[in-house]
This record gives C-alpha cells, structure tokens and sequence, in this order.
C-alpha cells in the first residue's frame, strides 16, 4: 500500500504502477489467504446533480483503489437521493463527491444538507476544478454534521482519506454565520470604458448556420495544445515543448503512448469530433447586447447580459459591439463543439480492466481535442469574419489568442453566468450535433466547449471582479 507514496511520480506513472500493482495482485491472488475486511475502508464516490465531470472523480477512484480502499463509483449526475439510499446500502466509512464548475459547489452545499436530513454524518470528501478549501470550510461544512474535507487533488484526496481511517483528522468546524455579511455591490455608477467605438463593422460572409459533423481527427490534432495533455494532464513536468525538442525520456515515452492512443482512436472511430457555429446580427446597449434575426436584422431573438468592471478600465463584453444609437448593425458569434460520444464508456471499460493510464489519457485527449477544435473553429470563423491569421503565424501565438477578436466561455470570468448557456443553446441548437444541456448547466459529453466570438480589434480577457 505505501507504493505511491512517492512524491516524485508524476500522475502518468503513478497509473502505470498502479497497472503493475493490479496485474501482480491478480497473478498472486489465487495463492494468497483470503483476509476478510481486509481493505482500508469504503468509500463511495459521486459527481454531483447536474455534472457529468467524469475525469477528475476517475482519477480519485483508481489512486484510492489501488492504495487500499474498497471504491463504489456511482457515476456521474448523482442526485442526493440516489446517494442516501447508496450509503444506507453500502454503509461507506467516507462520501467522496466531485464537481467541475461553481454550480456543482452549490450542489455539494445541497447534497450535504439531504444527507443530514437523512442522518447520515459520515466523513465527506469534495474535490473539483471550481471548488475551494474556503468554499468548502465556509458553506459546505457548516450543513454537514459529519466532517467535510477538502482535496486540491487526487493525492492528497488518498492522505485525507488514510487519516480519516486512522483517526488522525484534528477536525474544527467554523460556524455557521447567521448574519452573512454579503459584500453589497457598489451602486450603480454610469461608468463607461473607452473601447474604441470607431473601429469598422466586421462583416461575416453569411448568416447560416454551419454544422460540422464528420470533421477528420487529423485535422484536429495540430490545434492540440500538448502542454495541456502531457503537462496539466499527465502530469510532465516543466515546459513540454522544450522536453519534447531535448528529447526529455519521460516526455518523449509519454508522447508516444499518447499517440498511439490518438492511432487507435483514428482507426476505430472512438473520438468523433463536432461542431456548429453562426454569426448573428447584433448590437449593445449599456451592458447588454441584442441578437437580432439573421433574416430581417431587427428583430431582437434574445439578449444577454454582462457584468461590468466596478474599476477602470470598466470594462464590459457589450463594448464590444455597436451601440444601438451608432445606427450601425455589428456582428457577433457563437459556437459549440464536442469530441463526441462514447468517451465516458470507454474510460470506464479501461478502467475496470485495469487499464489506467490508456483509461485516464483517453479522457483527457478528449478534453483537449475539444479545446483544440474550439481553436479551430474560431480560426475559421475569422476567416469567415475577413480578417484570417497570416500564413506565418504560429501554434504558439495561436494558443496565446494573439490574434483579431477573442472567444469567450460562459462561466469564464469575463461572462460568469452559466445560465447564459441556455440561450447560446436556443440560438444554435447543439443538440443536433449531440451536445445536452443538464439541469447544472453543463454540456453532455463532457468533452464540449461553447463561446461567444467577438470581432473587435481591443478585445481581450479580462476579470469582473
Ligand atoms: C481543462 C479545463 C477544461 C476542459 C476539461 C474540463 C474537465 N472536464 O476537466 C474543457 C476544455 C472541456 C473545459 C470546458 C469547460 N470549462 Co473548463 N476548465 C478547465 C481547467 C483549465 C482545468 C480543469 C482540469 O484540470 N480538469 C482535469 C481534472 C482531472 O481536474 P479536476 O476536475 O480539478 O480533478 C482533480 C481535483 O480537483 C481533485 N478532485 C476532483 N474531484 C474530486 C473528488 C474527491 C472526492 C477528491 C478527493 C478529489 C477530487 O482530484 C482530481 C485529480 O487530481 C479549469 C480551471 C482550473 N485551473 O481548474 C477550467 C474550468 C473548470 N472550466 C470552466 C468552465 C466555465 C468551462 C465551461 C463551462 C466553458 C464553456 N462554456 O464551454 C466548459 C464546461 C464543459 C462542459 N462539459 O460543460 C470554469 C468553471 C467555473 C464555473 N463558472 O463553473 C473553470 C474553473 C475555469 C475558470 N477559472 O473559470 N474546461
């Protein structure tokens, strides 16, 4: 069990000698003495209501797995029912919850409410990307009688949960604040950025909408940002172009069992990349913008709403567009892409095969492919949009979006309502390429990127707050 304790192994490896692990144990089960409870504890393990993050809660599942724990993975879109009804089942010593985005924080402040009411008070993990240990101490804790930890990662998920099975948990809850001292926002002032309202309107060449559906993966791969799968992913460290060109082992070892995945995936079809986009005629208004109907350029079809900088240099997405007195129609665009179904099954087949790292880089290649046909895609809208990258413009100052205009992601900083998801779905209809909108505002498969484009030479990211 003390196997990975080794701080030293990047995720990638600690993958691989879990393959090992499980292998030899396979292979030496038939001589050993059966012990009964001999595992360190059980622990059962959900994505949260209206998420369907898969990846992260995998990850947690094999490095528990194979340290010593009994896992039950009730999957994705958990709701609190099905799970009370699992630990009165089960009887688990440990809950481990995920979530992706900030509404599946919420959703663990819900869920843990619903195990109260239900009695329940055993320890509970959370992890995901939108989550915080303040969050967590803050909101979640406080609805909880049991102890709530939380788990920047998978690893640390392991030492919390070796603790909590050997008592070693000094646990203080903070108090529930009755009194919530919500910061009020400041009152309204008239304040105005100084984005150019000059610039000219940057007209698209048509209005339709443009479904791509049978889209060649080898299109695809030169968009994928390899830092993201090696580095963020698999856990190389240091700069993996670099690593790449100094023939780093670890690195080069890596890239190959990744691209031989990405070959079998060619072959069999396991990822199958979508997309759909269109440009809409549009306008702003204060903080909000209009999109009006392709067909008569008036007729207002729906209207988004985006929070201001309460700072200079006031920035807001709405400056980006002509304003409704300009008198001038502008343009603006939306796209959704998917690397497709499938992913989640296939994941999990591995998984269950004991087939670590292929289980986890599939779902990551994934992830990125979509992130890397959203580049591709929002390339192609600007050449649509007239003004194309030069020929010589690189991968890199691609990645940096060191190009005209900028896409954003609803639940970004500079457009954080992810409510606003539902509108971009009823102006594009994903649906047809096999992308759904869950009650948590998040796309299924989890593999899909959605954005708002805008044409404007100034724009740029930025935070609200
Ligand atoms: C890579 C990435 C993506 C990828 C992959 C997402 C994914 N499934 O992981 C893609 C490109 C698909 C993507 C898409 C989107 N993303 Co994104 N994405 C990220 C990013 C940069 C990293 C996420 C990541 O590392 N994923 C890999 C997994 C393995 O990591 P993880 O989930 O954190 O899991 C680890 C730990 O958290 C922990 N853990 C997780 N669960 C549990 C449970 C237990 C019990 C324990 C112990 C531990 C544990 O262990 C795991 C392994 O170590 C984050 C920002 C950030 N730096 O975190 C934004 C982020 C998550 N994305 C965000 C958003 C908004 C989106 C989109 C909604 C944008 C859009 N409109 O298209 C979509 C949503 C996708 C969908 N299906 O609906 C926001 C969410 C904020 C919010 N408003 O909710 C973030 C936080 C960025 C931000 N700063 O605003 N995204």
């Amino acid at each position: 069990g003390r196997l990975f304790n080794n701080n030293q192994l990047i995720v990638a490896e600690v993958l691989q000698s879990a393959e090992v692990m499980k292998a030899a144990v396979a292979f030496l089960e038939p001589y050993m003495e059966k012990k009964e409870n001999s595992t360190k504890g059980k622990v059962l393990l959900a994505t949260v209501k209206g998420d369907v993050h898969d990846i992260g809660k995998n990850l947690v599942d094999i490095i528990l797995s194979n340290n010593g724990f009994h896992v039950i993975d009730l999957g994705i879109k958990v709701a609190p029912q099905k799970l009370i009804e699992a630990v009165q089942a089960e009887k688990p010593d440990i809950i481990g919850l995920s979530g992706l985005l900030v509404k599946s924080a919420q959703q663990m402040v819900i869920t843990a409410q619903d195990l109260r009411q239900a009695g329940i008070s055993i320890p509970i993990l959370v992890g995901g990307a939108a989550l915080s240990r303040k969050f967590t101490e803050n909101k979640i804790a406080p609805e909880y009688d049991g102890i709530v930890l939380y788990a920047k990662d998978a690893m640390e998920g392991l030492a919390l949960a070796n603790q909590l099975q050997q008592n070693e948990i000094e646990y203080t809850k903070t108090k529930k604040q009755e009194t919530e001292t919500e910061k009020t926002a400041p009152t309204a002032i008239a304040a105005k950025s100084n984005v150019s309202t000059d610039v000219p309107v940057f007209v698209p060449t048509d209005l339709e909408r443009h479904i791509l559906k049978d889209i060649s993966l080898s299109h695809i791969i030169p968009y994928v940002n390899w830092q993201m799968v090696l580095g963020h992913h698999l856990g190389l460290k240091g700069k993996v172009k670099r690593l790449l060109e100094e023939k780093d082992e670890k690195a080069l070892m890596l890239k190959q069992v990744v691209d031989d995945l990405l070959d079998e995936a060619q072959r069999n079809n396991w990822i199958t990349p979508a997309a759909v986009y269109q440009f809409f005629p549009a306008q702003s208004e204060g903080n909000r913008i209009y999109i009006y109907s392709p067909k008569d350029k008036r007729t207002i079809i729906e209207m988004f709403e985006f929070p201001r900088q309460p700072r200079a240099p006031y920035l807001c997405l709405a400056d980006y567009l002509k304003s409704t007195e300009s008198g001038q129609i502008d343009y603006v665009g939306f796209f959704a892409v998917t690397a497709g179904k499938g992913i989640r099954e296939l994941a999990h087949r591995w998984k269950e095969s004991g087939e670590f790292l292929k289980s986890h880089a599939i779902q990551a290649l994934a992830l990125e492919v979509a992130e890397g046909l959203a580049e591709l895609i929002h390339q192609a809208m600007r050449d649509r949009w007239g003004f194309p990258d030069d020929p010589d413009f690189t991968m890199e100052q691609r990645f940096a979006a060191k190009y005209q205009g900028q896409r954003y992601s609803f639940g970004y900083p500079a457009c954080p309502n992810l409510e606003d998801q539902e509108k971009l779905f009823r102006l594009l209809n994903p649906e047809e390429i096999g992308i759904h909108l869950t009650d948590g505002y998040m796309m299924e498969p989890e593999a899909s990127v959605s954005a708002i484009v805008f044409a404007h030479p100034e724009a740029r990211y930025f935070n609200v707050l």
